[in-house]
């Protein structure tokens, strides 16, 4: 069976669904810390788990004999910076139990979510290639790097197969965003369906990495179904999705909702922001496993519109 930690989460909610088409109810658990929601999850199985409780997690691995994990429980980039202590222990800790039990034999196969917030000064801003230098100057894009390192060791010693995307600013409409500083990018349409205003905490010309969640969802199951020897990486793939500022996203919303308004009041979050590259070089993720994206920032747009309008209208704002 399959688990999901933060099952409830953007990436979480999305892909449990995704991996209960493929496979069926009854082969996947969800997780998380919250109490189980019905409408957010189609898992067969759900199970309320502190995934730093490792006899739990472990007692949870036994009872239904999990054989693949997608651990996205993590703390992300404007959360972290206000409690680096509890990111650290809560982004590293269950990751290195996890290729622990792995390499016990209990697990066959990791999936592990990085970000883009590995990458800091001194690389250039646009294309940044796989290989470059990691000078995260952020809580959580340091344990986003350290992260990756301990995916590499258990690879490179034990054989564990840990896979995982350096995921860009992700956008969707199903979960409300969580914290992140690409964040901005989700409330904006919100925003746009319920006000028609928003004022955005990130400059209008700071272009940032992001992608579409059927996409970014479409590309984690790409690479979890390739076979190994395809794998060149075992840190972590660059993932470069399309890359925009507020100001293009704003007109884009426009062309929808013209009396949409935004103005910026750039926040903490702003200096993350200028830390991370503006565009991803993912040509590696093409030649490994054949990454393709199928949403541009226009169709993106329509889709999250369209559906928003449904989502808001039916919880009768
Ligand atoms: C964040 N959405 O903003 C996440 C992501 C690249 C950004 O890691 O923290």
């Amino acid at each position: 069976k399959i688990l999901i930690t933060g099952a409830l989460g953007q990436i979480g909610t999305e892909l449990t669904n995704r991996l209960v088409e493929i496979h069926g109810a009854e082969n996947v658990v969800a997780s998380g810390l919250d109490r189980w929601q019905k409408d957010l999850t189609s898992a067969g199985y759900y199970e309320r788990m502190d995934v730093t409780n490792t006899q739990l997690v472990r007692q949870v691995i036994k009872d239904y004999d999990i054989t693949t994990v997608y651990h996205l429980a993590s703390l992300l980039s404007g959360t972290s910076e206000k409690q680096p202590l509890f990111a650290w222990k809560l982004n590293l800790e269950p990751l290195i139990h996890f290729c622990e039990m792995a390499k016990e034999g209990l697990l066959k196969k990791i999936f592990w979510p990085s970000s883009i917030a590995v990458f800091g000064k001194g690389i250039p801003k646009n294309d940044v290639g796989q290989d470059v230098v990691l000078n995260p100057t952020t809580v959580y894009g340091i344990s986003k790097m350290a992260g990756e390192k301990w995916c590499e060791y258990y690879f490179d010693k034990y054989g564990v197969d840990v896979r995982s995307i350096r995921y860009p600013g992700l956008i969707s409409w199903k979960t409300p965003a969580g914290g992140g500083t690409t964040d901005y990018a989700v409330e904006i349409f919100y925003e746009a369906v319920e006000q028609g205003k928003y004022t955005s905490f990130i400059a209008e010309d700071t272009a940032m990495p992001m992608l579409y969640m059927d996409d970014a969802i479409n590309a984690t199951l790409k690479l979890m179904e390739a076979p190994k020897e395809s794998l060149t990486v075992r840190s972590s793939y660059n993932l470069g999705g399309m890359s925009f500022t507020p100001k293009q996203l704003a007109e884009e919303i426009k062309k929808e909702i013209p009396e949409f308004e935004i103005n910026y009041q750039p926040d903490f979050r702003q200096q993350i922001a200028d830390s991370w590259p503006s565009s991803i070089d993912d040509s590696v993720a093409k030649k490994d496993w054949n990454l393709s994206y199928d949403f541009g920032i226009s169709e993106m747009s329509t889709d999250m519109i369209k559906n928003l309008k449904i989502k808001l209208r039916k919880s009768g704002i």
